[in-house]
C-alpha cells in the first residue's frame, strides 16, 4: 500500500490505522502546499489533502473513508463489526462522527461563530462534546469492550482537541485520550513525525 503522508496532519490518523491492522505500507512524503504535486497523489486525492492512499487499484483519500476502507479489505484486522453485526451502525455513525460533527464544531469553536445547533449539520461545539463524553461515559472504547476504527478516527479527533486546548474539563474525555496515546500503534504512528 502507498501512503500519501505529510508529518504534523491528519496523515497520523492513518498512520495508526496501518499499524494497528498490521498492513505494510510504503511512504510517499507530501510536500504541502506544492503547486504541482505528482499525478498519482492527485488521483488518489483531488483536493491534494493528505493523508490519501492508493492499494492496487483503489486509490482514495479523507481519513474516514480511508479507514472504512481498510477495515473491511482487511478484516483479518478486526477492527470493523461485520456488515450484519448489531455494532456496525454504531462503528459507522462513530467513524463519520469527526468529518461530520467534530471537525466543524472546532471550527465554530476555533472561528468563535454564534451557535445554531438546530440549523447547523454539526449542531454544536457543546453538544458534540456532551454526545461524545455520554457515549464513552462506560467505554473503554466507543464500542464498548471492543477497540474498531471508529477509536482510530474519532480518538485521534479527541487527542487533537487536547493539543489545541478546546478539549472542555472532562475526566472521561481525557482518559479516552491516554487511552489512545498509550496504544504502541499510536506510539509507532507518531514517531513518524520525529523521523
Ligand atoms: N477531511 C480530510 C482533511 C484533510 C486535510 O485537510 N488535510 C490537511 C493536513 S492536516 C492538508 O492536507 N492540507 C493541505 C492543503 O490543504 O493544502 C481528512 O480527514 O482526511
Amino acid at each position: 500500500m502507498k501512503f500519501y503522508y505529510a508529518p504534523k496532519t491528519r496523515s497520523v490518523r492513518i498512520a495508526w490505522l496501518l499499524e494497528e491492522a498490521g498492513i505494510d505500507y510504503e511512504i510517499v512524503p507530501i510536500t504541502l502546499g506544492n503547486p504541482d504535486h505528482p499525478a498519482d497523489f492527485l488521483a488518489a486525492s483531488p483536493m491534494g489533502k493528505v493523508p490519501a492512499i492508493r492499494d492496487d487499484s483503489t486509490a482514495m483519500a479523507e481519513s474516514a473513508a480511508i479507514c472504512v476502507y481498510v477495515c473491511d479489505r482487511y478484516p483479518e484486522a478486526g477492527l470493523a463489526p461485520p456488515l450484519d453485526h448489531e455494532d456496525r451502525g454504531p462503528y459507522l455513525y462513530w467513524t463519520m462522527y469527526t468529518p461530520a460533527v467534530i471537525e466543524p464544531a472546532m471550527a465554530e469553536k476555533m472561528f468563535d461563530l454564534e451557535p445554531n445547533p438546530r440549523s447547523f449539520g454539526w449542531g454544536s461545539f457543546e453538544l458534540m462534546i456532551s454526545t461524545l463524553e455520554k457515549q464513552l461515559e462506560q467505554g473503554p472504547w466507543l464500542l464498548g469492550e471492543a477497540f474498531s476504527g471508529a477509536d482510530i478516527i474519532t480518538g485521534s479527533s479527541v487527542v487533537y482537541l487536547q493539543m489545541f486546548g478546546i478539549l472542555p474539563e472532562s475526566e472521561i474525555l481525557s482518559a479516552y485520550a491516554k487511552r489512545c496515546l498509550d496504544r504502541p500503534a499510536y506510539q509507532r504512528a507518531m514517531s513518524l513525525d520525529a523521523n
